[in-house]
């Protein structure tokens, strides 16, 4: 690899190479704002060099390398052009103001458009409850033109640009960002860019034997490089789509799809992908969305002989995703999706890379703590894991449309007695209602024979014990069903990031077991807790003398109190939440940029946290409040906390 200095030199000759052929689209006959082209330039000039290194440690030892270049920087010229006068404006905005995403008012929410509303008018006639709940973040699930009747809830794209008919248009779709953002709502789709399925175009072609477009994809003329790939590869869906290559006999070729048969996935060394792939990025920015869910973010680089994931490459491909966008449309966020091992998830977040990322190992450990009823293997992963580089955000969530994987890293339960894989045993038997006393209706996903590892579905409310308490009429059961759905959700109110909800969880939805008869479903278990938003159960939302009501009034209140206590923002991403040993195994305590103090009791019992402890990390004020209730709280030996009883204590003012 070429030193610093080299790249210097290059890059800049590069540059003014290039300059002469990307002037013509940004000054343009149809297109005479200088002051734009100015500002493109600008950033250009900026962030060339990082580019330059990136794509040429990527794809410079290719003849055609420059050749990709330019069309690179064209497809980043022409995507500027395009883009709309208020996103230009959000863009500036943002530059000045790229912390919008750690303040304490964010707050967000995920749903399926077909399931929650029908379609994206519904959507977009759904703001006032969106509103309701105090949402600045709205995910919608892959509304993309997709394969019938499986498409891996949409995350085989057939079109980037075609919204999925069934749910409307691409104009809807951008007519739907603005008035979200008119309110205050952040629009997030995602990119689903490890993959197309293979009635995209592309693979269409492909398929056709167009060798250009074989080359989008990996695909090999027998199994003797499959085979030597498989042997280091994990299987991500050992059940319903076995091994990580599918066999087409119209081309005679076996083509890698890492998830489903129809999950084609796109090949990254091909320069001509990454080109193809920048252009639709920065199509979705023009629409208007505001944050990229980056999926399957680990798998879009192989290499023989590794498990192809996390590779270096992925990192550098997303960098150089992220710095071309920071040119067209840097308003734009990457969010990354890798529910891998926690070491591994923390290596894609940066402000260079995704700024925004998934806390999967927060969220499988507040699982895995409620099972056990003991927080040592939470707080002592959280309290090595939460730090993440400044100006960067979690997304912390207790559900969302995906199984439960226990992600967490073996050496953290090592470090604190517990056997990682024994551990798992326990947690898929717990969860699936097998453990005798277990309080959850959980679901298998994809239990692979071979190495005993499974994953969880089911409903967040199904999972924390409401199923059985209802099926049981067992009013204890429901009660603390009830607690724990509201716990759990505290905690990610109230830990550094945003709250990610995953609509129906407020209104404590459970499993829906429908869909063993759909044949586009049945043999996927994630969509039992995928199931169509009960308009009828929300309409109880305000009736506190029901489930619905008392989970949604309580979500809504600390929602609120969120929103009004500044110490809930990131102020500084390695200091403001710090999880702390609270010397009772079943109390999980952590404090807020030194204002307020968190304690949630994952016991059945009462249980009592001592001053003495406390006032270790805390200079614990005389009169405090505890913000839930707004009860002032007397801590004269410590603070005894009922069963599943959460606190937020601050100073009283
Ligand atoms: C993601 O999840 C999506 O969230 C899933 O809904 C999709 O099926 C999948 O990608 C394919 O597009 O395996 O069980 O370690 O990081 O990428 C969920 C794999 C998954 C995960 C994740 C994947």
């Amino acid at each position: 690899m070429p030193d610093i200095s080299w790249f210097e030199r290059e890059g800049r000759r590069s540059l003014n190479r290039l300059l002469p052929r990307l002037l013509p689209v940004l000054t343009g006959d149809d297109n005479d704002d200088s002051q734009h082209a100015a500002v493109f330039l600008s950033r250009l000039e900026q962030l060339f060099p990082r580019i330059f290194r990136l794509l040429y440690t990527l794809y410079g030892d290719r003849y055609d390398f420059f050749y990709f270049l330019e069309k690179i920087l064209l497809t980043t010229a022409r995507a500027s052009v395009e883009r709309s006068a208020d996103l230009r404006a959000l863009d500036l905005h943002r530059e000045t103001d790229s912390a919008w995403f750690r303040s304490e008012k964010m707050m967000g929410g995920v749903c399926y458009v077909d399931l929650f509303a029908g379609n994206l008018e519904g959507i977009r006639q759904r703001i006032p409850y969106f509103k309701e709940l105090g949402l600045t973040y709205l995910h919608l699930m892959p509304l993309f033109r997709a394969p019938e009747p499986n498409s891996d809830g949409g995350y085989a794209v057939s079109d980037y640009r075609r919204v999925n008919p069934s749910l409307g248009t691409m104009t809807q779709l951008t007519t739907l960002a603005n008035d979200l953002r008119r309110n205050g709502i952040s629009l997030v789709l995602d990119f689903v860019f490890n993959h197309t399925s293979d009635e995209h175009e592309w693979a269409q072609k492909a398929l056709a034997g167009d060798e250009d477009f074989l080359d989008y994809y990996y695909t090999f003329p027998d199994r003797t490089l499959p085979d030597r790939y498989e042997a280091t590869l994990r299987e991500i869906f050992p059940e319903q789509a076995p091994g990580s290559f599918t066999y087409r006999p119209e081309i005679d070729r076996w083509v890698w799809t890492t998830f489903n048969n129809f999950q084609w996935d796109l090949n990254y060394t091909n320069p001509a992908v990454f080109d193809a792939m920048l252009g639709e990025l920065l199509f979705l920015a023009n629409r208007g969305v505001e944050v990229l869910r980056l999926d399957a973010v680990a798998f879009i680089w192989k290499r023989m002989g590794t498990p192809s994931e996390s590779l270096p490459e992925v990192h550098q491909v997303i960098q150089a995703f992220n710095a071309l966008a920071r040119i067209a449309a840097p308003a734009l966020v990457f969010k990354s999706e890798a529910i891998i091992h926690p070491d591994l998830v923390a290596t894609y977040i940066s402000m260079d890379e995704c700024p925004i990322s998934y806390n999967p190992t927060f969220m499988a450990l507040i699982w895995e703590a409620l099972a056990t009823r003991e927080v040592k293997l939470l707080r002592h992963s959280m309290s090595k894991r939460f730090g993440i580089p400044e100006g960067c955000a979690w997304v912390n969530y207790v559900r969302v449309h995906d199984d439960i994987g226990w992600s967490f890293a073996d050496e953290d339960a090592a470090e604190v007695g517990i056997r990682g894989f024994d551990h798992r045993q326990f947690l898929n038997r717990f969860y699936t209602g097998q453990f005798p006393g277990s309080f959850a209706n959980g679901v298998p996903f994809n239990f692979n024979p071979v190495n005993l590892d499974m994953r969880i579905s089911g409903t967040a409310a199904s999972l924390a014990g409401l199923e059985q308490g209802l099926n049981l009429q067992n009013e204890t059961f429901i009660e603390n069903a009830i607690r724990r759905i509201l716990m759990i959700h505290s905690l990610i109110l109230a830990a550094g990031g945003i709250p990610l909800l995953y609509f129906g969880d407020e209104i404590a939805t459970l499993n829906d077991y429908s869909y063993q008869n759909d044949p586009g479903k049945g043999n996927d278990s994630r969509w039992v807790h995928r199931p169509r938003f009960n308009w009828n159960r929300a309409e109880l939302r305000t009736d506190t003398a029901t489930i619905e009501g008392r989970v949604f009034q309580s979500l809504q209140h600390m929602i609120h109190l969120r929103r009004q206590t500044s110490a809930f923002a990131e102020l500084d991403s390695t200091s403001s939440t710090v999880f702390f040993d609270t010397q009772n195994p079943h109390v999980l305590g952590f404090l807020r940029n030194r204002q307020v103090l968190v304690l949630a009791n994952f016991s059945d019992f009462p249980q009592t946290v001592r001053r003495g402890v406390l006032n270790a990390y805390w200079n614990v004020p005389d009169a405090l409040t505890d913000l839930i209730t707004n009860n002032a709280v007397k801590m004269e030996e410590g603070i005894t906390l009922a069963p599943y009883q959460y606190v937020w204590l601050s100073p009283t003012v």
